[in-house]
């Protein structure tokens, strides 16, 4: 029986026309695919000769010059492409032009994006496919991540789209301090640690365990990579291409920073930051809505996120073995109420505890969050007024309950 052999690239070509063909829904499939594929060679790299050799693979398709051509765009492990270039994942996969504008070419060193102007977007759109099944680990991983929450649908499916799979090995530097910045990592799995060198003295920061997202600051304001990341398991990573992340994020950022700037401006805990540092919060902070009794914090859970009211009415409830309260300390009660522009889940950051208290929705809420990270990079001019409010804190909690109070143990 004679072996059929698939071409090296054959099945990313037919799928990145799939996903193209999906997302326009042309009348014509033929004329689509006359239409796509012509340009797909047109947009090809000049130098390349115009019949790729057949095991020139996907990165055949990739009319870009950079750092790392993945030529198995949406394979499951990257390892093997990975081992070779730390901190230099995959970052192409297929580049789809988009109709009418498929003469003009990027370079991944373009860095004239001014997010302000809102010329067409003329950018061809870089795509890595995934299987069904990377496709919802992908989706899980990105469905709390800050920066992306204010996308609207087609900005954030052009994101999907882009990410690519990284995984890594314990002690593997994803990012090294001082580098350009290439990508953005969304975490799937893994612990990282954070190190930051100043004065030749290396310090390990903070980490992060199983979620969250860190490589934005190189790219949103074009320096040098701000920290070190290693991984401290084994680990899987989302990346997404400084070409990508500028063309969709910042664009974004420029809405968010319309929409948010005066908000931002009139919160008295800001009062102490410049305004260049006010606008760099709105630059990382995600809009988050809640439902009337949703909770949006859990007593005695890890914190991660900072909190401030756009809009409603949060109640804060604590769960305290008082001797008013004999029941063992499993109901909760009401210990405060905070409004628009006011902030709170600063508590758990600031000691490194657990959240001393819950934090429910009353009526529909809108909150500004910020992930730890960020609160303390930026916050820290801040922090004298919360530490003041936090000594309040006990004060209060005598007038409440008339008598100190033992923090219900976490996961009571
Ligand atoms: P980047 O592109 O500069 C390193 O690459 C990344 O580490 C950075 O983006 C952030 O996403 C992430 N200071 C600077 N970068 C940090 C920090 C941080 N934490 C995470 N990153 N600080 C630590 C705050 C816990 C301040 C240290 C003084
Ligand atoms: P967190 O990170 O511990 C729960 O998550 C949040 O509720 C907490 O940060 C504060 O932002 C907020 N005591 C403790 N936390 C309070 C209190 C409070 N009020 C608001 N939070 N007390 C109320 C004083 C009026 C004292 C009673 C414990």
């Amino acid at each position: 029986m004679s072996h059929i052999r698939i071409p090296p690239g054959l099945t990313e070509l037919l799928q990145g026309y799939t996903v193209e063909v999906l997302r326009q829904q042309p009348p014509d499939l033929v004329d689509f695919a006359v239409g796509y594929f012509t340009r797909l060679r047109e947009a090809r790299c000049p130098a390349e000769p115009p019949a790729a050799p057949p095991d020139a693979g996907a990165a055949g398709l990739q009319p870009e010059p950079g750092p790392a051509a993945d030529a198995s765009a949406g394979s499951e492990s990257d390892d093997e492409d990975l081992d070779g270039r730390r901190g230099r994942g995959p970052s192409r996969g297929l580049l789809v032009p988009i109709p009418k504008r498929f003469d003009r070419r990027v370079s991944v060193c373009a860095e004239t994006y001014n997010p302000d102007e809102e010329e067409e977007d003329t950018d061809p759109r870089v795509v890595h496919p995934k299987t069904d099944q990377q496709r919802c680990r992908l989706q899980e991983a990105c469905k709390d991540i800050l920066l992306f929450k204010n996308l609207d649908q087609e900005q954030l499916s052009q994101v999907l789209d882009a990410m690519f799979e990284r995984t890594v090995k314990v002690d593997e530097h994803v990012i090294d301090q001082g580098d350009d910045g290439d990508n953005f990592y969304v975490i799937e799995r893994g612990t990282y640690d954070i190190l930051v060198t100043k004065d030749s003295q290396t310090r390990c920061v903070g980490q992060y365990d199983s979620h969250g997202s860190f490589g934005e600051l190189a790219l949103m304001y074009n320096t040098p990579r701000a920290a070190t990341i290693v991984a401290t398991s084994e680990g899987s990573l989302w990346g997404l291409d400084r070409l990508t992340f500028r063309r969709i994020i910042l664009k974004n950022n420029a809405k968010k920073r319309k929409k948010f700037e005066s908000f931002i401006e009139s919160l008295p805990l800001l009062r102490s930051l410049e305004a260049s540092e006010r606008m760099k919060i709105v630059d990382v902070i995600g809009e988050k809505i809640y439902k009337d009794g949703d909770r949006i914090i859990t007593q005695g859970e890890k914190a991660d996120s900072f909190y401030i009211i756009e809009s409603g009415e949060v109640s804060i409830l604590i769960k305290s073995k008082t001797k008013a309260n004999k029941d063992g300390g499993n109901q909760e009660v009401e210990i405060a109420r905070c409004h628009k522009g006011q902030y709170f889940g600063e508590l758990a950051l600031v000691t490194n505890k657990p959240r001393a208290a819950s934090a429910y929705a009353v009526g529909d809420v809108q909150c500004l969050v910020m992930d730890v990270q960020a609160f303390e990079r930026l916050l820290g001019p801040c922090m004298d007024i919360m530490k003041r409010n936090i000594s309040h804190y006990e004060e209060q909690l005598v007038k409440v309950f008339g008598s100190s109070l033992d923090l219900v143990d976490p996961g009571q």
